[in-house]
């Protein structure tokens, strides 16, 4: 049976997403167009309040964002921290185009968006901007992350030619520290492409796949041998068995493998992902270790 291509990613919003991907990938375009065009669906979706525009904001009230994207050769883009820009996904992807550096953060990944023409605007939607006053009423500045509140997009994708490529993007932890930087636009944290042998994203906590430097993890285990599932398994095993009290902790992993097959795995029941290739799309319940 013939696989290619396929594109997975995380969570409900997935299922848009993807399906923006799916209509680049079935013309036989690249996978890493697929990506960065099926995130933008929830970047610029206000109903989505953990990507992008009317994403969930810092305690200060600024919404800030982070992304990155990874190619079949591993080049890859990154920003952390931008604010005021819809499509953080677009601007890492012109990091990794256009620059010789990977990561842009702050103000100089605004100054660098600004020159190749993204518009300010404001992110805060007045429903976000409504969660972040409920929440300043009892505002606990201990940095503890709902689990309800990790609704990253992360999006992996094989195109019809047989190549590899993934985008992550996020508004982060709702109500984070200020300056609070998470896995999403960390390569090989919340996301990781290797196009001879798959690619893996990451959400939930993501200090967590950062101290793990979980998606690489994920890839590496594949590259040994293991499933997605198993690679994946594999990893939130390693840090529900180092990393303190996973009962208390969502994290996920989502995992495409060269070829084709893919797999995932939580911590917590709940987290799903959408997968669309030429049999359709579908939503999956990802296996977890707490039942
Ligand atoms: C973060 N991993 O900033 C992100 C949040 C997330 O689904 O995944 N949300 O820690």
């Amino acid at each position: 049976v013939q696989v290619k291509p396929i594109v997975v990613s995380t969570w409900q919003h997935g299922l848009a997403a993807n399906q923006e991907a799916w209509g680049i990938l079935v013309k036989h375009g690249k996978a890493i167009d697929a990506v960065e065009a099926g995130v933008r669906i929830p970047e610029a979706d206000p109903d989505v309040m953990t990507v992008g525009y009317g994403g969930y904001p810092d305690r200060e009230g600024n919404v800030t964002l982070d992304a990155c994207i990874m190619d079949e050769n591993q080049n890859c883009g990154s920003v952390a921290f931008l604010q005021h820009i819809k499509h953080p996904i677009s601007v890492a992807r012109l990091v990794m185009d256009k620059t010789p550096h990977v990561m842009l953060v702050g103000e100089g990944a605004l100054q660098f968006a600004k020159s190749q023409g993204f518009q300010e605007q404001n992110l805060l939607t007045s429903k976000a901007k409504k969660a972040w006053q409920d929440w300043l009423v009892e505002s606990k500045y201990a940095p503890v992350i709902n689990i309800e509140n990790h609704d990253t997009i992360g999006m992996l994708a094989l195109d019809s030619n047989g190549d590899l490529s993934g985008a992550c993007t996020t508004s982060g932890a709702a109500f984070k520290m200020s300056g609070r930087v998470g896995d999403s636009p960390i390569i090989g944290a919340g996301l990781y492409v290797d196009n001879e042998v798959g690619a893996a994203t990451a959400t939930g906590m993501g200090e967590l796949m950062i101290k793990t430097v979980g998606c690489h993890l994920v890839v590496e285990m594949m590259r040994q041998g293991m499933t997605p599932t198993q690679a994946c398994k594999a990893a939130v095993e390693r840090i529900a068995n180092k990393l303190g009290d996973y009962k208390q902790f969502q994290v996920g992993f989502l995992a495409l493998s060269k070829s084709g097959e893919y797999g995932s795995f939580c911590i917590q029941p709940g987290f799903n992902y959408a997968v669309t290739s030429k049999a359709g799309s579908q939503l999956l319940d990802a296996a977890s270790i707490l039942k």
